[in-house]
């Protein structure tokens, strides 16, 4: 399906450090090793998957700051000198979007679209690149079914011996390395399973894990036909078969939010080992949960705040992507109003100081918002570095301008648009 479209980067001054250069690597942190890892090759292409909206009540804060944050990886990599593959998915059909569609007597295609083309529009506010791949569920059926066969020849599929709907599971015993990503118990592992979207008690499965991939047809509910039957795909399998398609094994980055370690990327990541022998990404990464007004900011609890609806009010864009800057990728944190309004002030003061007729000097600022983004995409220390050349630069004015750079204001505006998303320019 079609993405969307942001401005190209104007691409900064290169750093000196060459594509091996110890400045040059950008690193994050990877959920399977528990540590920081370089990610991305030493140059060329960094592969990039990030799992993508299930389009209902789209997009709230907790969604942006998921996609703002790899965008941050994304800027890092492709100002350290590579080129960056990325895909993206949109869950078009799964059981939470037709719950909503039938509880509100919507159409669940129609629903989809229309908050996927809000997903859009948001994201192209909030200057996040584009994916270079955008791909559906449904649009991906025939890369779901090859995906299973394998599995199926693998013998690492079975059918639930139910009377009336034989749905596909993936076995999770096929794996030895089931666990890998997020280490949990068996005791978390199944009670988390069953809090997002996974069945361990479902009568007939081999193991309480086991996954659903294909769920056979049922009066009501959309389907296709395949060889597997007429049917649907399971969640995971969507995103390990996009995946592998687009990208192949062993691709750098598959993102998310943390909720999705497991069970989600733990399927993925199985799935995909069992089917290719290989490695699904070399690194899982995950951003922290935002909440609202006490809770996980969530469809289920409905406590959202929704891009669209700032925007509708009158908010800058860029202001909600400076308040989602404000914290580490990594944190855990609540939307408050307040936190929006010191956002607000930020903008205010970088847009004096690039408006100016000159400024401090710049480079010390390129210098230490690079080295932010490429460790860990330490976004609040790249804010602090930014504040700290506006404050200088007010402070030159009055002197007669004595030490100010003419050229600095136009540099430092472009270094924020490029590498921290933050158009300062109207
Ligand atoms: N379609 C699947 C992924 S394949 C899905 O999880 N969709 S979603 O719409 O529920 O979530 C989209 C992304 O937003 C996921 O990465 C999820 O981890 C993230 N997300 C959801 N709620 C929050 C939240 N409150 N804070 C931060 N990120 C969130
Ligand atoms: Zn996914």
């Amino acid at each position: 399906m079609l993405a969307w479209n942001v401005a190209p980067l104007s691409p900064l001054d290169p750093d000196g450090s060459g594509p091996d250069g110890p400045t040059s690597s950008v690193r994050v942190f990877d959920t399977a090793t528990g540590r920081l890892v370089r990610v991305g090759p030493e140059s060329g292409t960094a592969r990039l998957y990030v799992c993508g909206i299930t389009p209902y009540d789209a997009t709230h804060i907790g969604h942006a700051n998921t996609y703002v944050s790899f965008d941050l990886l994304n800027r890092a990599w492709r100002d350290a000198g590579l080129l960056v593959d990325y895909v993206q998915n949109v869950t078009d059909v799964d059981d939470p979007l037709l719950e909503r569609a039938t509880a509100t007597g919507q159409d669940w295609v129609a629903l989809a679209e229309e908050q996927t083309q809000l997903f859009r529009e948001d994201m192209t506010a909030l200057n996040v690149l584009p994916p270079a791949q955008y791909l559906g569920a449904v649009e991906s059926i025939p890369l779901v079914v090859s995906l299973i066969e394998e599995l199926q020849q693998r013998g690492a599929v079975y059918a639930v011996p139910d009377p009336e709907f034989g749905d596909l599971y993936f076995a999770q015993a096929a794996d030895p390395a089931f666990g890998s990503v997020a280490h949990l118990s068996e005791t978390d592992a199944v009670a988390t399973f069953a809090e997002r979207g996974g069945d361990p008690e479902r009568v007939g499965k081999k193991g309480p894990l086991d996954c659903l991939v294909w769920r056979q047809a049922r009066t009501g509910e959309p389907s296709w036909p395949t060889p597997l039957g007429e049917g649907r795909p399971g969640w995971h399998i969507e995103c390990t078969a996009i995946a592998l398609d687009t990208l192949g094994s062993g691709f750098d980055v598959q993102g998310g939010g943390s909720d999705l370690a497991f069970p989600h990327h733990e399927m993925c990541a199985s799935e995909a080992r069992v089917a290719t022998g290989e490695a699904f990404a070399q690194a899982y990464v995950h951003s922290g949960m935002v909440g609202f007004e006490g809770e996980k900011m969530s469809k289920s609890r409905g406590n959202l705040v929704f891009v669209s609806a700032l925007r509708r009010a009158g908010v800058d864009p860029m202001a909600i992507r400076l308040a989602l800057l404000g914290h580490h990728y990594r944190e855990d944190w609540a939307w408050t109003e307040a936190s929006l309004t010191s956002a607000q002030e930020r903008l205010a003061r970088w847009r004096t100081a690039v408006g100016a007729d000159s400024g401090a000097d710049p480079a010390p600022v390129l210098a230490a918002v690079r080295a932010a983004l490429r460790q860990d995409l330490d976004a609040p220390a790249a804010l602090a570095a930014v504040d700290a050349w506006a404050e200088a630069s007010a402070a030159l004015t009055g002197l007669s301008g004595a030490g100010s750079d003419p050229a600095a204001p136009a540099v430092v505006a472009r270094l924020c648009d490029t590498l921290l998303g933050v158009r300062l320019h109207r």
